[in-house]
């Protein structure tokens, strides 16, 4: 017999003889997989697995989790402080004393000449929670600069302004056991496949078991469209007008749940009012999504028992990226799906702890969703930390996109970068790269030396990374999960949280806070600001005074709220279950969202929409994935997805490079002919470094202040033979990174 078990050979997995396994929280995407680190007998780290007992992953992992383990001694760690000699030119190694006493004596410096604010700080959404906290009692309490801010401005932001908008608090209300329970399900601009697998995987599961409609909206036919049962290819930058439109039909058709409506909203009328200028019939022109689609899905979604809707960065990285998320909401409210399993506005988030920096971080305000407007929370605050409440400013200052255009015109001298890379990062490269060489003073703070930032730095802080360090997150469903020091930090590198302690010693006010030595401390000073009423004497929602570190393991991740004396159950699974809303009335906000067309659009000279975002095996500016082989064997080389037809028409030709030329910038891509994009769009991943933002233009949301990525205008030029062989020899190079 050739064929049968009998006789075929078993695979075997050769062994990687882990002595012992340590519990921690994947580093990457929000999603907040549960995963266990197999150290051998000589603790060196060997492989990864997914915790079979945590709620979230199930014992599941994607290729990113898989390898994560392969990042401590990846090339380019950083191993000791750098400092610049006198002529800005050579790095040379220096003593941590040395440069914390640099930086502080400059910080101090530039904010005596011109004022507190010309010093700005921007980090990211992936620290650890307890970092989060410490650095805004640094940012706030101490140095005093109002311009400080977090690479979320590029990310979150909207969905935090929507949310605020709507509720009155920022805060994902759902969770991802929705899946298990909801009749209809809308994604909007979210490639859940590549984008969060492991959320898919629970999707996955629960339509295996329950059959609902699924429904996809993105320009892209993305993976996760062509598992969708209806994909709405929307014209970019428009899904307002499809939501205005599927409201008027519900509306008219008087399938609105207007029980729940009188009961919890207000503001309907004006909902009315504003939605009977969008009829399926007007609407499908702008939106690109023909009228007998447009009524389809409103009715399925209305009539649905529970319908949910999902988004990510195809609504928030847009000019109406907050006023999609409010009428997100807007649909969810008026058909009743607020608060009750299976019915929810649920906001994928995008960092592994994109949640703790608009929790605790202070970026926007003061922590634990604090306001620097209220009086009350200021004084709240400096008493809690033990200094004068007038140290605060008394508003919210510069978000990340403003602070570049405040270095151009000369408002900011000095920047602190933690945790993010804007050279890769943020819109219009060119303009970055200027704003950087105009600063007296840079400091980096990151894992890596060879972080395109640091080609601009005077100072370079070298970072321990993920499971060098300790504390947590907060997932995209507000799970809280701990993060374990498992391994020392590597070489000279120093944990983020010890780094801000240190500062903290060289400002007048770090020697009046209590800075505490260990992150578990840190945790239980959170708990305490987490409890008790807000503004409108209401209970804090975000409330984690009953967790503690040993719980958090125990349970694999806890839901807030979760308050002191609920022993008996974990967390709090969703927000407004009762209806009541965080709002000075108790009741939702509906809010009429008129749309404006401001976008770029193609023309006769850039006649491509150009759209980015990302792939599966990669995160963000690749300083991680695009180090560990198995990642980056996939798409090493910067790329471009374009339409087949489109191509023959320029005569371009699969896997040949070519030039796109913006009005901003150009950068050379190989292309990849695939049917996923329409005709007149190509889409890049902005994984790679001199690539999709130089081209980009990044209009700003008026709310929320995050940059449109996804909606500009490009001009393809085909590559003569000569520029095609340079084009390959650069991207070998890139490719060795
Ligand atoms: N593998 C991997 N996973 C990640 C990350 C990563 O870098 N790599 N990053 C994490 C982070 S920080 C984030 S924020 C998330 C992002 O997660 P996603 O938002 O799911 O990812 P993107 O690819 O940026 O964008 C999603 C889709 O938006 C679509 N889109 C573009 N314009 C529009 C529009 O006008 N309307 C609609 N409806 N859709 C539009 C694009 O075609 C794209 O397919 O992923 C997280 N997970
Ligand atoms: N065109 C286009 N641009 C985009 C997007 C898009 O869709 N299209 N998406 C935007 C979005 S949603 C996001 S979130 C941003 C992300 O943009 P960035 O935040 O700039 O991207 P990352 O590469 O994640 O940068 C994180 C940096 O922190 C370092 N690092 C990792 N761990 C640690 C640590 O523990 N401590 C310290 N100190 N450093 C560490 C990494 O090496 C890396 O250099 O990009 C935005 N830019
Ligand atoms: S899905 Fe996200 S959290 Fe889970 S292993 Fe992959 S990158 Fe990590
Ligand atoms: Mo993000």
């Amino acid at each position: 017999m050739l064929f049968g078990r009998k006789n075929r050979k078993p695979i075997s997995i050769p062994s990687k003889k882990v002595k012992e396994w340590k519990y921690t929280t994947c580093n990457y995407c929000s999603t907040g997989c549960s995963i266990e680190i197999g150290l051998d007998e000589n603790k060196k780290m060997v492989t990864t697995r997914g915790n079979a007992g945590a709620d979230v992953n199930r014992g599941k992992l994607c290729i990113k989790g898989l390898l994560e383990y392969e990042l401590f001694d990846s090339p380019g760690r950083g191993t000791e402080p750098l400092i610049r000699d006198k002529h800005h030119h050579e790095f040379k190694e220096t003593t941590w004393d040395n440069a914390l006493d640099t930086t502080a004596n400059k910080i101090k410096d530039i904010q005596t000449k011109f004022g507190k604010d010309a010093f700005a700080i921007v980090s990211s959404g992936q620290l650890l929670t307890e970092e989060f906290y410490t650095l805004g009692k640094l940012a706030r309490g101490c140095i005093g600069t109002n311009n400080y801010d977090g690479n979320t401005t590029l990310c979150m932001a909207s969905a935090v302004s929507g949310y605020k908008r709507t509720f009155g608090l920022d805060g994902p209300p759902g969770c991802y056991d929705d899946f298990s329970h909801t009749h209809c399900l809308i994604a909007f601009g979210s490639n859940l496949p590549e984008q969060h697998p492991v959320i898919y995987w629970r999707l996955k599961e629960a339509l295996e078991k329950r059959k609902f409609p699924l429904i996809v909206v993105d320009p892209r036919v993305t993976m996760f469209a062509q598992f969708a049962d209806i994909h709405l290819p929307i014209t970019p930058g428009t899904d307002c007008v499809l939501i205005n439109s599927m409201m008027y039909v519900i509306i008219n058709e008087g399938l609105q749940d207007q029980e729940y409506i009188d009961a919890n909203t207000q503001g309907y009328e004006e909902v009315k009012a504003l939605v009977q200028d969008y009829d399926p019939k007007s609407a499908q022109h702008i939106c690109g999504i023909d009228e007998d689609k447009i009524r389809t899905v409103a009715r399925l979604y209305a009539k649905a028992p529970a319908a949910m809707s999902i988004w990510t960065m195809g609504i928030n990285q847009s000019t109406h990226g907050s006023d999609g998320v409010a009428n997100i909401n807007n649909l969810n409210l008026i058909t009743g799906n607020i608060g009750k399993k299976g019915g929810t506005s649920l906001s994928i988030t995008g960092q592994c702890n994109a949640m703790g920096t608009r929790e605790w971080s202070s970026c926007s305000g003061l922590p634990g969703y604090r306001y620097l407007e209220n009086p009350q929370d200021r004084q709240d605050i400096a008493d809690f930390w033990g200094i004068d409440p007038e140290f605060f400013p008394k508003h919210r200052g510069l978000a990340e996109t403003d602070i570049f255009p405040a270095i151009e015109t000369g408002e900011i001298k000095g920047l602190w970068i933690v945790c993010t890379n804007p050279m890769t990062s943020m819109p219009n490269t060119g303009r970055i790269r200027k704003a950087l060489e105009k600063l007296d003073f840079l400091v980096v703070q990151d894992v890596y030396t060879d972080v395109e930032m640091n080609q601009y730095s005077h100072v370079y802080f070298p970072a321990s990374v993920w499971s060098e360090k300790e504390g947590c997150h907060t997932n995209t469903e507000r799970r809280v999960n701990l993060i374990s020091k498992v391994f020392p930090s590597y070489a000279n590198s120093k944990p983020d949280f010890w780094i801000f302690n240190q500062m903290a010693k060289r400002f007048d006010n770090g020697k009046i806070i209590n800075f505490p030595d260990t992150p578990e401390e840190v945790f239980e000073e959170m708990k305490q600001l987490s409890k008790g009423t807000t503004k409108y004497g209401k209970q804090r929602t975000l409330d984690i005074s009953g967790m503690s570190y040993d719980k958090i393991k125990q349970a694999k991740g806890i839901q807030w709220p979760f308050r002191e004396g609920e022993e008996g159950i974990i967390g709090s699974p969703r927000l407004y279950t009762d209806g009541k809303f965080p709002t000075e009335s108790g009741k939702a906000n509906l809010i009429p969202i008129k749309f404006f067309n401001n976008n770029e659009q193609p023309c006769n000279d850039y006649p491509f929409w150009l759209n980015s975002g990302r792939v599966v095996e990669h995160f963000h500016s690749r300083t991680r994935t695009g180090k560990i082989g198995n990642c980056n064997k996939f798409s090493p080389t910067p790329y471009m997805e374009m339409n087949p037809d489109a191509a023959s028409d320029l005569g371009v030709e699969h896997q040949s490079y070519v030039r796109l030329t913006s009005r901003r910038g150009d950068a050379v891509v190989m292309v990849q002919l695939t049917q996923r994009v329409p005709r007149n769009m190509v889409f890049i991943p902005f994984h790679y470094h001199d690539c999709v933002n130089r081209l980009t233009l990044g209009l700003l949301d008026p709310h929320s202040r995050q940059p449109a990525f996804k909606q500009c205008s490009v001009r393809i030029e085909v590559l003569d033979t000569e520029q095609q062989k340079e084009a390959a020899q650069l991207n070998v190079e890139r490719r060795a990174f």
